[in-house]
């Protein structure tokens, strides 16, 4: 039996919550075959949880990326990409695979923190990632730099910064409104040039949601490799991520992640836990 490949090419967050550590626990609740490329490593200060960001050497990258493609992804996925040049080589070797997705997670920056990393890389992945994604899944801040409009705070701006991004080139777009809009839904906005859909889940009262982000954007990644079409592959994904956000945990006073795997096992466990209780 083989499992369709799907690749991540982005950051390792030591907490496991997000960055290539979300993607690879969300692939392999997929079923896909997960492997990587590591761009950067982020660390954080034990007592103030700031972040410090590390790229890999780009030599190191170029090295990956050629194992990587020899290994035939058939969807690629992007994370954090710390400069211009590791954009670059992303949508390269994007183009040299024979992957037929490209999913482009534009992080700019780190949940807390709203400097982006680098402010060459918007324009970067304008012209680069953005012409070229099978999906790209901005939040909210993110979708105003790729629009350039200002950050969107209601459902009117967002659809309009969904038709923005999508102008520029993107096949479909889902902008993750989540719990950045008033009233008790958290929203996403999809759009796939034609038609704008609305992706609707409970507002859950919960900070421990640290890599909900990533996660969301894994699992559309292993849903097109698993042959979804797009909306599906994007619907799928909203189902898994709010299971994980729903069963986030805390795992210190600074950060609480969400529960990758929460889809597939928490039912299970709550069958099993009345069973032996
Ligand atoms: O959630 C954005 C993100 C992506 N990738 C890595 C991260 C973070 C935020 O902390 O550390 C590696």
């Amino acid at each position: 039996m083989t499992l369709a490949r799907t690749l991540t090419i982005a950051g390792t967050d030591v907490s496991g919550g997000a960055g290539i550590a979300a993607d690879l626990k969300a692939f392999q609740e997929h079923e896909t075959y997960g492997f990587s490329v590591l761009t950067t490593v982020v660390s954080m200060e034990p007592s103030t949880w700031s972040h410090r960001v590390s790229p890999i050497p780009i030599e190191d990258v170029k090295n990956q990326l050629e194992t990587a493609l020899s290994l035939n992804p058939d969807v690629i996925k992007t994370g954090m990409l710390p400069s211009e040049e590791v954009v670059e080589l992303s949508k390269e070797a994007f183009l040299n695979s024979n992957a037929k997705h490209f999913v482009v997670d534009p992080v700019m920056v780190c949940k807390g923190d709203d400097e982006v990393l680098n402010p060459g890389l918007v324009e970067s992945m304008i012209e680069n990632l953005i012409p070229h994604a099978t999906v790209v899944t901005p939040n909210l801040v993110e979708a105003g730099h790729l629009a350039g409009v200002k950050t969107p705070r209601t459902l009117d701006e967002i659809k309009k910064a969904a038709k923005l991004i999508h102008a520029k080139g993107a096949n479909n777009v889902v902008v993750k409104g989540g719990t950045g809009i008033e009233g008790d839904s958290a929203i996403d906005v999809f759009y796939d040039g034609a038609e704008l859909h609305l992706l609707e889940s409970k507002k859950f009262d919960t900070a421990f949601n640290h890599g909900a982000g990533c996660t969301f954007a894994a699992s559309i990644a292993a849903n097109l490799a698993n042959g979804k079409e797009p909306l599906e592959a994007v619907q799928l994904a909203k189902a898994f991520v709010t299971s994980a956000i729903k069963n986030g945990w805390q795992m210190n006073e600074h950060v609480g992640v969400v529960r990758h795997g929460a889809y597939n096992s928490v039912e299970k466990i709550e069958v099993v836990d009345k069973v032996l209780n």
